[in-house]
């Protein structure tokens, strides 16, 4: 690999100011500061099960609620992630992990297609993880597929804890990406696509 695979991007609008700094191909290191700890916690599993370096420092306007912050900062994690995909020369462009803790178990696929499509089912079994509102799950990955351009199959397949669904989730997103963005050797620098582009 030529290239250093990495990408820094800056988003600011009224709602939120967001910086991510993303390198592929690091191992795991990383420094998250969004202001919503629940989130810091599941970006600290894409980090580390994605050997992705994540540097995250988000403000946003928190004294509404985290929606803004945690959609936000899934856009800009999305736009950094394409940015340092780059043309997509020599991935695997298919990733997909099974992970479990404890009860909960987790299925994440995940295509580098150049289209945004977002399958999410995660039957949380409740509405709130210490103060952190479920719905703003989807939200995180609506805005990362959406900015990525990826296709995303997220299932929970079971679990009776909120806290092991959701990180199951981010966890399995975390082993899908890696294995979708690793060069394979055999692929010489190919473009994975009949189409000649992705
Ligand atoms: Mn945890």
């Amino acid at each position: 690999m030529s290239t250093p695979r990495v990408a820094e991007v800056t988003r600011n609008t009224n709602e939120t100011q967001i910086r991510v700094l993303l390198n592929l191909d690091g191992t795991g290191q990383q420094k998250l500061n969004t202001g919503v700890p629940f989130l810091d916690h599941m970006l600290d599993q894409i980090a580390r099960h994605g050997l992705i370096d994540l540097d995250i420092e988000a403000r946003g306007d928190l004294h509404i609620d985290a929606h803004h912050t945690v959609e936000d900062t899934g856009i800009t994690l999305g736009q950094a992630f394409a940015r340092a995909l780059g043309d997509k020369k020599g991935v695997r462009r298919y990733g997909h992990a099974y992970v479990p803790l404890d009860e909960a178990l987790s299925r994440v696929v995940v295509d580098f297609s150049g289209r945004p499509g977002l399958h999410f089912n995660v039957p949380f079994t409740r509405a709130m993880i210490g103060g952190f509102d479920v719905d703003l799950t989807r939200e995180f990955f609506q805005g990362f597929v959406n900015h990525a351009q990826v296709t995303l199959h997220i299932d929970n397949l079971r679990g009776d804890n909120a806290h092991h669904q959701c990180e199951t989730v981010f966890k399995a997103f975390g082993r899908a990406l890696r294995m979708a963005a690793e060069l394979d050797p055999r692929a010489a620098g190919t473009i994975p696509s009949t189409k000649g582009s992705l």
